[in-house]
């Protein structure tokens, strides 16, 4: 699973106030937190700031960077405060994200094009929300299509097929699960990713909903997401979720997980319970 931490983002209060008032060291330890807990991606979000996004993205990238050797996802709209936070980054970057709307596409497509960049594609398009599989799929389907013949390797490419709330229609998990299984099947190679904590929005008991939904998408395929690595239930689920799709040669992850003290009662432990 490549896991990008999601905790750097400014519409959490804590990481507003942090940016607001250039508290450096406040953003380095989320970054350092998130990395030692297993994040390959550290996402960077400053979208609530209106008109100052850009240069907030950019220093966010730095700090970043100086705190941890993990390259950021840029997590942003706006194609200004992409190519901006991009000018500093000195690593490998996931652009997040590129969708089928169509000021979005045509503004970020050139900046990606012929890149090595990682890239999330999102299954919007400014007909509104996709709502079933094949919805998800025509997205997709012209986002890859666009994509590759703009010479970004398939590979480079996760596939955000967008989760939406249970709680407004009860079909809503089941649609983002066998669209993750068909976008693997479709284009070899390929990755998928989410934002995976929609699925409970307006339901209590979330953190175990956000958990059996990503098993769910496990054993369908899913294999990016964007979560909180400091959740050790989660990060949990996600162990075993791999260790049973057959993702995880000789338990290797698992034992290692079992030995980091991830595989126990959470609420014994009395982490994140
Ligand atoms: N797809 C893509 N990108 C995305 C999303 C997506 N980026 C934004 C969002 N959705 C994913 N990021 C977050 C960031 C923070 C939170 C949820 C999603 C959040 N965190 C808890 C909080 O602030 O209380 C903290 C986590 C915890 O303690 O459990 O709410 O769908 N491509």
């Amino acid at each position: 699973m490549i896991i990008i931490g999601e905790l750097i983002n400014a519409s959490r209060n804590a990481v507003k106030t942090a940016i607001e008032d250039k508290d450096a060291e406040t953003i380095a330890a989320l970054a350092v937190d998130q990395a030692q807990a297993g994040a390959d991606y550290i996402d960077v979000n400053a979208g609530i700031f209106v008109g100052k996004e850009p240069e907030y993205l950019k220093w966010l990238v730095e700090t970043v960077q100086a705190a941890t050797d993990k390259p950021c996802a840029i997590d942003s709209p706006d194609p200004a405060a992409v190519e901006t936070a991009l000018a500093v980054h000195d690593r490998v970057a996931m652009i997040n994200s590129i969708s089928l709307e169509k000021e979005r596409y045509d503004a970020l497509l050139p900046i990606v094009a012929g890149t090595d960049l990682k890239i999330i594609a999102l299954c919007m398009s400014d007909e509104g929300m996709p709502q079933t599989v094949d919805d998800r799929m025509k997205i997709a389907d012209k986002l890859v299509n666009g994509l590759v013949q703009n010479n970004v390797a398939v590979e480079n490419i996760f596939v955000d097929p967008l989760v939406q709330p249970v709680s407004i229609d009860g079909r809503y998990g089941l649609e983002f699960v066998n669209s993750i299984k068909k976008i693997r099947e479709t284009w070899p190679g390929i990755h998928t990713a989410c934002g995976l904590s929609n699925i409970s929005y307006g339901l209590p008991g979330r953190k175990y909903l956000n958990r059996a939904f990503m098993i769910q998408a496990i054993a369908k395929g899913l294999d990016g997401a964007i979560i909180n690595p400091l959740d050790k239930g989660m990060m949990a689920s996600i162990l075993l979720a791999e260790l049973l799709s057959g993702k995880d040669d000789f338990c290797m992850n698992y034992l290692k997980g079992y030995r980091a003290g991830l595989i126990e009662d959470q609420q014994q432990s009395g982490q994140n319970g």
